[in-house]
């Protein structure tokens, strides 16, 4: 497996004046709550315990900010949809997203994460819209895929390339396997070199 680079933490900021400079490329993880987006920027990144995981969703609320080097970034975005979360929380969170995805120039990319048993949810075809909107580059992972039989793996990222066609690629993945690792860094490296890594991918 080919080793991704050496990523630091940087800082997490609640506020869009908090944010790293607006330098460089960022590729942002993004993904409802609980939906396995830590665990996989720690899988990607090598680094087991790089961004908090934890079994209670709604747990990273800030975005949280990785250094590979002074011109590459990666950043690990709230999750988004956790029923129990207040709604002025929850207002807060839309603005703040959606600032973030209109207005950071570093963007390169978005990876997308979703639960494999529950792709394509209200918030991630919000998030489908915003980032389209900019022309972004997003790349799906289906996470938990150990979770999931062949048959269903397969008919879920049928699916779900189905319904985003042009507007991003998309892969199996699972953290605790270590399913589709490989592809995904060169995504993400993609991503921030400015390019797309790959053609889209029936896993
Ligand atoms: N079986 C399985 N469980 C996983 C996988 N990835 C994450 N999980 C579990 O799913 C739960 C949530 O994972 P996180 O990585 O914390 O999810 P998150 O999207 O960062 O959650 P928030 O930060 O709360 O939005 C944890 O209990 C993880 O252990 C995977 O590939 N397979
Ligand atoms: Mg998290």
């Amino acid at each position: 497996m080919p080793q991704f680079p050496s990523v630091e933490f940087l800082t997490s900021s609640w506020q869009p004046h908090q944010f790293p400079a607006d330098q460089g490329a960022e590729v942002a993880f993004a993904g409802r709550s609980n939906a396995g987006k830590s665990s996989a920027l720690n899988a990607i990144t090598g680094r087991k315990d790089l961004a908090r995981t934890s079994k209670t969703p709604g747990r990273t609320q800030l975005i949280n900010f990785f250094t590979l080097n002074p011109q590459q970034r990666l950043a690990d975005l709230p999750g988004y949809g956790y029923a129990k979360v207040p709604e002025k929380m929850r207002d807060h969170w839309r603005k703040l997203m959606e600032n973030y995805v209109e207005t950071r120039e570093s963007l390169a990319g978005v990876v997308l994460v979703m639960d494999s048993r529950h792709p394509l949810t209200d918030f991630d075809q919000q998030m489908l819209e915003w980032t389209s909107a900019q022309n972004l580059p997003v790349h799906i992972l289906l996470t938990k895929a150990d979770k999931l039989g062949r048959g269903e793996s397969m008919a879920t990222i049928k699916k779900v390339l189905q319904t985003v066609g042009e507007a991003a690629t998309a892969q199996l993945f699972s953290a605790v396997k270590k399913t589709g690792v490989d592809e995904a860094r060169k995504e993400v490296l993609g991503m921030l070199a400015g390019r797309r890594a790959a053609t889209q991918s029936d896993g």
